[in-house]
């Protein structure tokens, strides 16, 4: 019996069976033989993702990708990568680093994370600012099986606009298809990484640094993240890595790469003194080489890992309007917070995306459905969506209702039954059959 991590509050969350295919043949091989005696499936890669979509939830056999992780090709001139699914992102981005190319994503999940679970979520990360949804990058192709085993082939040796429908299996969160092989067009990498984090006293002003931010950088901003002092306390406290900065309410973190380092200093100065001529002095570090970037990125990328130390973990990943991005956080507070140990935001401001993370001694059903409650009310009040880029997985599965149509519903179960009539693939998550 194999025992597998996370999550095991909320259900059974082992498999008496993991399979660790090669190849493509031994995935569908897998498959046919499920399909032909109706046994269920979760595709599995890195295993890091926050919403259940690939851990089992009763007796699923666990097909994982860790052994898929060939590098097929990289053509310099076209910056298109071609490999296998289980490749761990952090591995890509050094390949492809060596020939002056960067992945048009990261995340702090990089070391363990694999491409084709990234591509399953179609995962955000701290440069969707930049370059956007990752989907955008996968140009034309990939290798699918279906349920019953069936091979599509969508690699082309030259990408194809977008005459297939491989779209519908990014995002899909394992439940349409499983991905064997991806192709992926990478962007050069700029010369020069720089940040600057900034200590702010309210709301208003960490919207005023997004706006100046991306006033002043434009399209050379990679970043623009936040996170409040309960963040910054929990990495403190639970893993002793300390702020750069004294204590605030709020920290924003801005990144910007360009060819040209002076001119990344300059632009960062830059914002920092408009925000100065708004608000008075404010508290801020600028990197000035790579160890200082590092640093400033340290304790916003261990969060997660702080959290986990804490307590049970509800965690909720939400789009909401930029105006009222840590309000959520505040009503929580008023609501809940003498029931719970840390609540805390933090996330890629620029996206409206939100991260508010709850912790309590251990797991408290009564109190998930109180969280999820007032969630679901300030969604609907405030407009937002439950989901942002974490996925749906299993967690949020029965709150897909608040956030969509019945009618987008039912085509997503008529699209589901198409691709794996006999409901044996990632059953349980994402749409309830
Ligand atoms: P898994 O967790 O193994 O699986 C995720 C889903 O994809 C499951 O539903 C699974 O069934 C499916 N799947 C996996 N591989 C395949 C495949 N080959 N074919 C079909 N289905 C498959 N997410 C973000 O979007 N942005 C972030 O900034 C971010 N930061 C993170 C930071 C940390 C520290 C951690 C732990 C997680 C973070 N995540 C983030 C969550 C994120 O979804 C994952 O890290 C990543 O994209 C999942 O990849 P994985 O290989 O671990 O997939
Ligand atoms: C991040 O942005 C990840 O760090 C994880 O998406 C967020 O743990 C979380 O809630
Ligand atoms: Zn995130």
């Amino acid at each position: 019996m194999i025992y597998l991590p996370f999550l095991n509050y909320l259900y059974r969350n082992f498999t008496h069976i993991a399979l660790r295919p090669t190849t493509t043949q031994m995935v569908a091989a897998i498959m046919k033989h499920c399909y032909k005696r109706n046994l269920a499936v979760v595709p599995q890669g890195g295993n890091t993702g926050l919403v259940g979509g690939g851990t089992p939830v009763f007796d699923e056999i666990v097909l994982s990708t860790s052994l898929m992780d060939d590098i097929i090709n990289f053509d310099p001139q076209s910056g298109i990568l071609i490999c296998q699914a289980g490749c761990i992102l952090k591995n890509l981005q050094d390949y492809v680093g060596n020939y002056g190319f960067t992945m048009p994503i990261d995340l702090g999940a990089r070391g363990s994370c694999q491409i084709g679970g990234n591509l399953s979520t179609n995962a955000g990360g701290i440069h969707f600012v930049r370059y956007g949804p990752l989907r955008r990058y996968v140009t034309g192709v990939e290798v699918v099986v279906l349920s019953n085993g069936v091979v599509l082939d969508m690699i082309t040796p030259q990408p194809m606009q977008d005459s297939d429908f491989k779209q519908l299996f990014i995002g899909a969160e394992g439940t349409l298809a499983i991905l064997t092989k991806v192709a992926i067009k990478c962007v050069e990498t700029a010369k020069c990484y720089s940040a600057i984090m900034l200590g702010c006293k309210t709301h208003h002003q960490v919207t005023s640094v997004l706006m100046d931010a991306r006033n002043v950088l434009g399209h050379t901003v990679s970043a623009i993240e936040v996170m409040d002092s309960a963040a910054v306390s929990v990495v403190d406290s639970k893993l002793g890595l300390k702020c750069p900065l004294s204590p605030h309410p709020f920290y924003a973190l801005i990144e910007t790469f360009s060819n040209d380092e002076d001119q990344n200093i300059d632009k960062l100065s830059h914002i920092l003194s408009l925000l100065e001529n708004k608000f008075g002095s404010m508290e801020s570090a600028v990197s000035l080489n790579q160890t200082q970037l590092s640093q400033l990125w340290s304790v916003r990328e261990h969060i997660t890992e702080a959290l986990k130390r804490d307590g049970h973990v509800y965690k909720f990943d939400i789009s909401v309007p930029i105006a009222k991005y840590f309000d959520l956080v505040d009503v929580m507070r008023h609501e809940i917070g003498s029931y719970s140990s840390t609540i805390c935001g933090f996330g890629h401001l620029a996206d409206g995306n939100l991260h508010l993370n709850i912790t309590s001694k251990q797991y408290d059903k009564l109190l998930l459905n109180r969280i999820e409650t007032i969630l679901c009310d300030w969604l609907v009040q405030n407009g937002g969506s439950i989901s942002a880029e974490h996925g749906i997985g299993f967690h949020k599965a029965h709150l897909m209702h608040g956030s969509k149509s019945s009618n987008s519903l039912a085509m997503m179960r008529s699209i589901k039954a198409h691709f794996d009539p006999k409901n044996i693939l990632n059953p349980y998550k994402v749409v309830q059959v």
